[in-house]
């Protein structure tokens, strides 16, 4: 064997073996097919960008201590190494396109939304959020300190769509390792698949006003049973279901008080 050879192998062997141990580098695992994907992404391109970085730095270097200046003599001056070039322009193009259809791939996945099972209707407001089951008289309403709890079913595809009544909010699961904007007049659509039952935190993350920072929510991810026996448990009236569903921001606010009167702060 070669001592390239050898090099080459020191620096694959350990990828390889390290294999399904490789860090999380920052992320989360995910509880979803999407999620899980989009982690193990992340752990390829920190990987890749961890080897290309490394190498880089080295090859720097090892240049800049190799031909360091001693004396006056100038090094040899050479040019035109065609297979090197060739090398060097392609590995990286083969890079950029592999890292392109793995995104591709994974966004599929996340992007995809298959018949569901169950729908939950999200509206973000300043600064709280409305849970709404439609046909099963389900509401959950709740805003700053309240921590409202979106509860779904495991294993079903999970329908979501998210609006905002006022202005931009965030709508964020780090466990989802997924995040979408909450937009005035626009109807956000995406379908979960949970394959993890628990509890996860959820937060907005677009800066949106005064009590921007309390506005948390909770994920429940529940089996399908406890689901049922959630929504039986949690029905409203038909009416009280719909007034709540139409409730406004403000007519919420005005009926739970967390919030101190927006005017004494005069701000919006
Ligand atoms: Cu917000």
């Amino acid at each position: 064997m070669t001592s390239r050879r050898a090099a080459l192998l020191a620096v694959i062997a350990p990828l390889v073996l390290a294999g399904c141990q490789l860090p999380s580098f920052g992320a989360y695992h995910g509880i979803t097919k999407g999620g899980t994907q989009s982690y193990e992404l992340w752990q390829g391109f920190s990987v890749i960008a961890a080897v290309v970085g490394g190498g880089t730095f080295l090859l720097i270097l090892w240049a800049a201590l190799r031909y360091r200046r001693r004396g006056d003599t100038i090094p040899r001056q050479t040019q035109y190494n065609v297979p090197l070039e060739v090398i060097y322009t392609i590995v990286p193009i083969l890079i950029v396109i592999g890292l392109f259809a793995a995104t591709v791939v994974v966004e599929n996945q996340v992007l995809s939304e298959p018949t569901p099972k169950a729908t939950v209707n999200i509206t973000a407001f300043q600064w709280g959020w409305k849970f709404v089951y439609p046909g099963e008289n389900v509401v959950v309403i709740g805003q700053t300190t309240q921590n409202p709890t979106m509860v779904v079913p495991e294993g079903v595809n999970v329908k979501m769509n998210l609006v905002s009544s006022d202005v931009v909010h965030g709508f964020y699961v780090p466990a989802l390792n997924f995040s979408r904007f909450a937009q005035p007049g626009l109807n956000n659509t995406f379908t979960f698949n949970f394959d993890k039952t628990g509890t996860f935190k959820g937060q907005c993350t677009q800066l949106c006003g005064l009590y921007h920072s309390l506005m948390y929510f909770q994920l429940q991810v529940v089996t399908p049973t406890q689901y049922r026996t959630w929504l039986k448990a949690n029905a409203l009236t038909p009416a009280q279901a719909a007034a709540a569903a139409a409730a406004s921001a403000n007519q919420i606010n005005a009926g739970i008080p967390v919030k101190p009167a927006q005017t004494s702060y005069g701000v919006n």
